[in-house]
């Protein structure tokens, strides 16, 4: 039987100074980031994190459905108030901090996806979501939306777009949710520290991309485009060189493997 989320062990968990302060919790919700863009816009300050155990309404990228069965998932959104310059790597930063979460709770490895996925074995684990809220032109705030598959039979989700699995159906056994929050959030602290002048977080997403060197197509504004995955640079840009040698790059899209 699958518990509702404990706030009290989890704040006994919590090691990371900034983000979980305030540490917010609601049995259901429409979409954490839709809840966490009311309070941001009331002034909760960065750090603040808004957790839930179900959401009627989860999303992805572009419009997507996000599923989770009750009590199942980490569903997560990290409020987040940095310089501009920071804003850019900032789904770097959420989809590192799950993958660091998981791999120290779980010990199995995982992989990035570009831009924003986290899998293990090639399935689908976890999926970020950074959505920014705006002051005129002048960004304000960003929530950093984090869903991770725990405590779940992959098959009992509606079909996704891409194999999906959970940190139960790898490891055999439960998993620990507010364990896996815990260090998500530390994790996410330690990274978010790191200077935006530094490399060091462009070098340590790259290195966990499962694309570079392999023949890929991208399904970018509606247009597919086969090529090889050639760079990724610092802002996650995405070069892909085509059968004519020709270059392309790309910053957004959905990026799959080609057989
Ligand atoms: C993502 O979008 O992967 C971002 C997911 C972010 C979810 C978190 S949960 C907390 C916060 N509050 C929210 O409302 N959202 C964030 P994208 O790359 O567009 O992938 C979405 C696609 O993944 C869907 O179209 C499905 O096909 C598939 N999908 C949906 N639920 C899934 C799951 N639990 N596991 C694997 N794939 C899933």
């Amino acid at each position: 039987m699958l518990a509702p989320l404990s706030l009290p062990s989890l704040e006994a968990l919590l090691r990371a100074q900034v983000f979980g302060h305030p540490l917010a919790h609601r049995p259901d919700v429409d979409s954490t980031q839709e809840w966490g863009r009311t309070e941001a816009r009331n002034g909760a300050p960065e750090g603040a994190v808004f957790l839930t155990d179900y959401q009627t309404s989860g999303r992805g990228r572009l419009g997507r459905t996000w599923l989770a069965p009750p009590c199942s998932s980490v569903l997560a959104s990290l409020l987040v108030r940095p310089g501009a310059s920071l804003y850019p790597r900032l789904f770097m930063i959420g989809g590192l901090a799950a993958v660091m979460a998981i791999e120290a709770d779980c010990g199995v490895p995982c992989s990035i996806k570009w831009p924003n996925d986290v899998l293990i074995k090639g399935m689908k684990v976890a999926g970020v979501l950074t959505e920014g809220g705006f002051v005129g032109a002048v960004p304000d705030f960003s929530l950093v939306g984090i869903g991770i598959n725990v405590n779940l039979d992959p098959a009992t989700l509606a079909p996704t777009r891409y194999p999906a699995t959970s940190l139960s159906h790898e490891v055999g056994t439960a998993v620990d949710r507010e364990r896996l929050i815990a260090d998500l959030l530390l994790w996410f602290e330690r990274l978010y520290a790191e200077p935006a002048e530094s490399d060091a977080i462009p070098n340590l997403w790259r290195a966990r991309l499962d694309i570079l060197g392999r023949p890929v197509t991208i399904v970018s504004n509606g247009e597919a485009v086969e090529g090889t995955a050639t760079n990724v640079d610092s802002t996650g840009a995405l070069t892909l060189t085509l059968p004519s040698r020709e270059r392309r790059t790309f910053v957004a899209g959905d990026v799959s493997l080609s057989p």
